[in-house]
């Protein structure tokens, strides 16, 4: 079984691409089951073969202990840690091939707090990983949002303590020519530099953008691969991106179940 972990802050798209992956797996004759972690989900775009929703609802955890949104969602993501257990062995009665997870909506609660790293060490222990963040195509057009969301993918990353794979998700939003402007920053630290610079109009002067780029963009080891859940653009790149984080792209290995490592 090899664990695809979906993540990304709110609205950026985790759901729909969760749909958007786990159906191309399948129509490439993958056996792949669908596994939704957020406890705070009113309605998804898929039917997930697990579901945390079956032990545990922030709606729930709000009325019982008299909390708010916030708060509710960070008590019903503490208490997962108690159903682990149990989903990882529904998930294991159908030993699926790959195993696409959703995380909740509010990524700072999961990404960032002991439970989330926790519920993740114990759900994937033994078998291989990999981290899909989710950087909405909204924000990647300005350099200065962009250089912030590729500091949140390199701190889950550090945090959870997974290979990931940074994406430009809602891809089909950009134009030709937002593509190529973003694809120059990636392949150029200096050109991105300059961009943000020119947009913070000299705040926080003192940093050395060029250096910081070069460092935060080293662990996204090619591009930023640029990917639509609507268009379908991208999807079978991210999956040759997944397989060779997962198993080197022999695709042999990642078709047949897999053993506990
Ligand atoms: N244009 C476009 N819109 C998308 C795409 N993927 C998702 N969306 C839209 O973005 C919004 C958020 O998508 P979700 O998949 O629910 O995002 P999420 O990260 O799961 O959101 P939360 O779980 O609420 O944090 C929805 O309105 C989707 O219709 C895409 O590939 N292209
Ligand atoms: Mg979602």
């Amino acid at each position: 079984m090899y664990f695809v972990i979906i993540l990304g802050p709110a609205g950026s798209g985790k759901s729909y691409l969760t749909k958007a992956l786990s159906d191309w797996m399948k129509d490439h004759g993958m056996d792949v089951a669908v596994l939704n972690l957020d406890p705070a989900a009113e309605w998804l775009p898929y039917t997930p073969d697990v579901d945390v929703r079956n032990y545990i609802t922030s709606s729930e955890v709000m009325r019982k202990f008299n909390l708010g949104p916030n708060g509710a969602l960070i008590a019903s993501v503490d208490l997962i840690i108690n159903y682990v257990d149990d989903i990882r062995g529904e998930i294991e009665s159908t030993s699926p091939n790959y195993v696409v997870v959703d995380t909740p909506g509010q990524m700072e609660i999961f990404a960032f707090r002991a439970s989330g790293k926790l519920i993740v060490d114990r759900l994937t222990k033994g078998y291989r990983r990999v981290s899909v963040f989710l950087v909405d195509s909204y924000l990647a057009t300005r350099a200065s949002a962009l250089l912030s969301m590729l500091f949140l993918s390199l701190s889950s990353s550090l945090y959870l303590q997974i290979p990931q794979l940074t994406i430009l998700s809602k891809a089909d939003v950009l134009s030709e020519k937002d593509l190529e402007r973003i694809k120059e920053w990636i392949e150029n630290p200096s050109a991105f530099a300059y961009e943000v610079s020119k947009e913070l109009r000299g705040f926080m002067g003192a940093i050395d953008y060029v250096s910081l780029i070069e460092g935060l963009l080293a662990p996204i080891s090619s591009e930023l691969l640029p990917v639509s859940s609507v268009s379908e653009i991208g999807i079978d790149s991210l999956y040759a991106a997944i397989q060779r984080i997962l198993a080197g792209g022999e695709d042999f290995l990642t078709e047949e179940p897999s053993e506990v490592l």
